[in-house]
C-alpha cells in the first residue's frame, strides 16, 4: 500500500533513518499543515518556515515567518502544485510579526483564510482574508477579529452549516495570558502542575465568517473518569495545534500535547464539548513541534503533519501526509511517523 510504498523510497539513503512519508514539497519549508477539500481537490493552508537568524527560544521568536504558500493536489500521491505567495505580512495593516499556523473555510461562495499573527503590541490575535479563488490572493481585513487572541485557528463546519473556530496554543501561543479575559503578560507558560489545564477555545463563527457570534467559551477535556485534565498531566493535556472533525455523530478534538510531541484525541457529543481524552493519533516526529490536520478523501482517512527532514532544524520544516486508519471502537491505530 502508500504506506509500504513510501518507506521503500525513502530517500534518505545514508542517514540510516526511515520515514513514514516524504516531504510533500522541497523548494520551500512548509508546516503546520491545514488540509481541505474543496471541489474534489485537495488544498493545504500550511505556514512558510523560513530561515530569519532569530534566536531558539520557548517563546518561539525562531519561527519568525512572513508570508503564505497555498499548496494544491488532485489526491494524495498526486502532483503538488505550489500557488506562491497567497498573503504578505505587509498587507495585514495590524499585523506585526509572526505568521504561524492557518486554516480556511469555503462559505457563502468565498474562501476565507483564518491566520495568528502578533499584532504591533507584541500579541498575538486571529485576521482573517478573503478571497474567489481557494489559492488566493487573500485581501485582508483592516482589524484581527474581534475578541481573537492566541494561535493555531481552526475553522469547523458541522453538518446543520453552522462554522465554529477553535484557537489556542500555551507557552509562545500566549493562552495562558489570557486567563482571566485580559492578556497579562507576566502569567507563567503554564498554570502549576496540580492546577487545572488550559483547554482551547471555541466560538461560533458569525454567518460572514468575519467574525464571532459569541464570546470565546474555554473547551474543557476530562479524564476517562469525568475529571479535567491538570497542567502536569503533559502527555494528555491541550498544548497547541488543535483541528476538529466529526465522524459518526462524534466530535473528535485532536491536538498537540506540545513538550511531550504527541498528537492525541478526545470525543465529545457537542462541539463545545467536555471532550474525553482517548489516546494517541501519532508519535513523536522529528523537530520540538507537532502539527497535524485531518480529512477524508475517496473513502479513506489521511493526517497531514510535519517534520524536520530537509533541515534537520525546528524551525524550517516540511509537510507530509499519511493514511490514518480507524479501529471498529471509534479510535486510531497509532502512526508512529
Ligand atoms: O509554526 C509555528 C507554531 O509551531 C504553530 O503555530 C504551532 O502549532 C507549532 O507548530
Amino acid at each position: 500500500d502508500s504506506t509500504a510504498q513510501a518507506l521503500a523510497a525513502d530517500s534518505s539513503a545514508g542517514s540510516g533513518k526511515k520515514y513514514l512519508s516524504q516531504p510533500l514539497i522541497k523548494e520551500i519549508y512548509t508546516a503546520d499543515p491545514s488540509a481541505h477539500v474543496f471541489n474534489g481537490r485537495i488544498y493545504i493552508y500550511p505556514s512558510h518556515d523560513i530561515e530569519t537568524g532569530m534566536p531558539e527560544n520557548d517563546n518561539g521568536d525562531h519561527f519568525a515567518m512572513r508570508d503564505y504558500h497555498i499548496l494544491s493536489m488532485d489526491s494524495v500521491g498526486g502532483k503538488v502544485t505550489d500557488h506562491g505567495v497567497a498573503l504578505d505580512v505587509k498587507d495585514v495593516p495590524w499585523a506585526g510579526r509572526q505568521m504561524w499556523a492557518p486554516d480556511a473555510a469555503f462559505k457563502n461562495g468565498k474562501y476565507y483564510f483564518y491566520f495568528p499573527a502578533k499584532d504591533k503590541q507584541d500579541v498575538f490575535r486571529i485576521g482573517v482574508a478573503t478571497s474567489t479563488s481557494p489559492t488566493g490572493p487573500f485581501k485582508a481585513e483592516p482589524k484581527p477579529i474581534a475578541g481573537s487572541f492566541s494561535i493555531d485557528p481552526v475553522v469547523f463546519e458541522d453538518t446543520d452549516g453552522t462554522s465554529y473556530m477553535y484557537v489556542g496554543g500555551i507557552w509562545g501561543g500566549q493562552l495562558q495570558r489570557w486567563k482571566t479575559g485580559k492578556y497579562d503578560a507576566s502569567v507563567k507558560p503554564e498554570p502549576a502542575p496540580n492546577e487545572l489545564a488550559l483547554g482551547p477555545k471555541v466560538a461560533k463563527m458569525s454567518k460572514d465568517m468575519l467574525s464571532f457570534a459569541e464570546p470565546v467559551k474555554e473547551v474543557k477535556i476530562l479524564d476517562e473518569n469525568g475529571k479535567p485534565l491538570l497542567s502536569g498531566d503533559n502527555k494528555r493535556r491541550f498544548f497547541e495545534g488543535a483541528w476538529m472533525h466529526k465522524y459518526q455523530d462524534k466530535y473528535y478534538l485532536t491536538y498537540s500535547t506540545g513538550d511531550t510531541h504527541l498528537l492525541v484525541y478526545a470525543t465529545a457529543t457537542s462541539p463545545y464539548g467536555p471532550f474525553t481524552y482517548k489516546g494517541v493519533i501519532m508519535n513523536p516526529v522529528e523537530g520540538w513541534t507537532t502539527h497535524h490536520s485531518i480529512i477524508e478523501k475517496d473513502g479513506k482517512w489521511y493526517i497531514f503533519y510535519h517534520d524536520t527532514q530537509l533541515s534537520g532544524k525546528t524551525w524550517l520544516r516540511n509537510v507530509k501526509v499519511t493514511e490514518l486508519k480507524r479501529t471498529p471502537d471509534g479510535g486510531f491505530e497509532t502512526i508512529n511517523p
